[in-house]
């Protein structure tokens, strides 16, 4: 089982994560975790803090010589903007006088579900860890997990299909995905050059206007053999697991598999994707193939071969510079909601987060399958089941 947990403060010294379960013998590439985590960061829209942080992932334990050793992998990213918080956010009691209170809970945040729930007087405890910025930690898990997969030849990736009222209207196609990834510059995230230009016109409006935009983004993970995932109990069905991961990422407020959600509102003919079966010696583990993958790759809570498609609907972000009504915690007074600073569109940087979840699924749907300590024993099994499969 590959499991994973974060823990640090937007503001506080460093985010931190411990991943275990990894087999041993996973190579790593640091330079591949850190450029993950420059992709987070980017993306038209993001606020004042990408320009201080430049994230980079520190080791702590369980890599050795360039690889996994099966212990628990512990690693840190250290917060640059920590040097402007010392005395704000000490550890220790510090000068009362130099909190900086959060005054007024923002509608959309956490601010005041969790001052209410955890008997703060003011929401900055909660903004220090609902925070956005904890997805951070997530994604250099992830691109362990990442790397882990590719041993196995899984890739997974990620493009934006919506911002605002600017929707993608045609399907992305792996390779179109893969170039996108590769670039070092990001605008929004969309495979489509003309798409992406309308789509900064919504993120303009939203910053002109003192505004919040987001949209969509969609996950598509490559590669994945037929047989991840179960029916046999609920909770091991892969698109529960998909939706529950990318779910509980920051801002995310619904979770699409293929196109499950036009699927409500059509026939069934014109839903599910028809079986034909390669007559042409193709070299693919299974030789059953679809015309379309309406199903995003998972049919009754198992991967069937094709790519994965995990689409999040992410609601705006709740820091509007032109703020929301709201209430002063400590008077009850009517007045605006706090503003510090903050993103304007985050879709692009949130696909990022979204792959390091589905890649952390991904690779422990695959180790529950294929097990192993090492990733020799590991790629035995696999290698032994994609040809079993081949075969059938
Ligand atoms: C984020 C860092 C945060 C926010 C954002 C995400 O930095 P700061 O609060 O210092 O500006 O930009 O967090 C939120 C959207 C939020 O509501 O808290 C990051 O690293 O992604």
């Amino acid at each position: 089982m590959i499991r994973f947990s974060t823990a640090g403060e937007s503001h506080g010294e460093a985010l931190v994560a411990l991943i275990s379960g990894l087999p041993a013998g996973v190579p790593v590439d640091l330079d591949f975790v850190n450029r993950e985590l420059w992709r987070r960061q980017q993306g038209y829209g993001r606020g004042g803090r990408m320009k201080i942080e430049t994230d980079k992932v520190h080791v702590l334990s369980g890599v050795r010589h360039g690889k996994t050793i099966g212990s628990p992998i512990a690693i840190e990213i250290v917060n640059r903007d920590w040097k402007n918080w010392e005395e704000k956010l000490p550890v220790e009691a510090g000068d009362p006088a130099k909190h900086q209170a959060v005054a007024s809970p923002r509608p959309g945040h956490a601010d005041l579900a969790g001052a209410l729930k955890y008997d703060f007087k003011d929401a900055r405890y909660v903004l220090e860890r609902a925070s956005a910025r904890e997805s951070t930690s997530r994604v250099a898990a992830g691109g362990f997990a990442k790397l882990m997969l590719r041993e196995l030849g899984i890739e997974v990736l990620s493009h934006v299909i919506r911002v605002g009222r600017v929707e993608m209207q045609r399907a992305a196609t792996w390779e179109e995905i893969a170039t996108l990834s590769a670039k070092n510059e990001v605008v929004l995230g969309c495979v489509d050059a003309e798409t992406e230009e309308r789509m900064k016109g919504e993120v303009e409006e939203a910053s002109r206007t003192g505004d919040t935009v987001n949209g969509v983004f969609e996950v598509v993970a490559h590669n994945v053999p037929a047989g991840l995932g179960t029916y046999a109990n609920w909770d091991e069905r892969l698109d529960g697991l998909l939706a529950w991961s990318v779910m509980s990422l920051q801002a995310v407020k619904a979770v699409e598999i293929g196109r499950g959600v036009t699927a409500a509102e059509s026939f069934g003919s014109q839903v599910h994707d028809p079986i034909h079966y390669a007559t042409d010696g193709s070299t693919k583990p299974t030789r059953f193939t679809r015309p379309h993958n309406n199903a995003g790759g998972i049919e009754g809570g198992v991967s069937n071969g094709e790519d994965l498609i995990v689409r999040g609907y992410l609601k705006p972000i709740s820091t509007l510079r032109r703020p929301l009504e709201s209430v002063r915690f400590d008077t009850r007074e009517a007045t605006s909601a706090s503003y510090e600073r903050s993103d304007i569109c985050v879709v692009p940087a949130a696909g990022v987060a979204a792959e390091a979840m589905v890649a952390l699924t991904v690779a422990d749907v695959a180790q529950r399958k294929f097990g192993g300590d090492s990733m020799v024993e590991m790629k035995r099994n696999f290698e032994g089941y994609i040809e079993q499969i081949r075969r059938f």
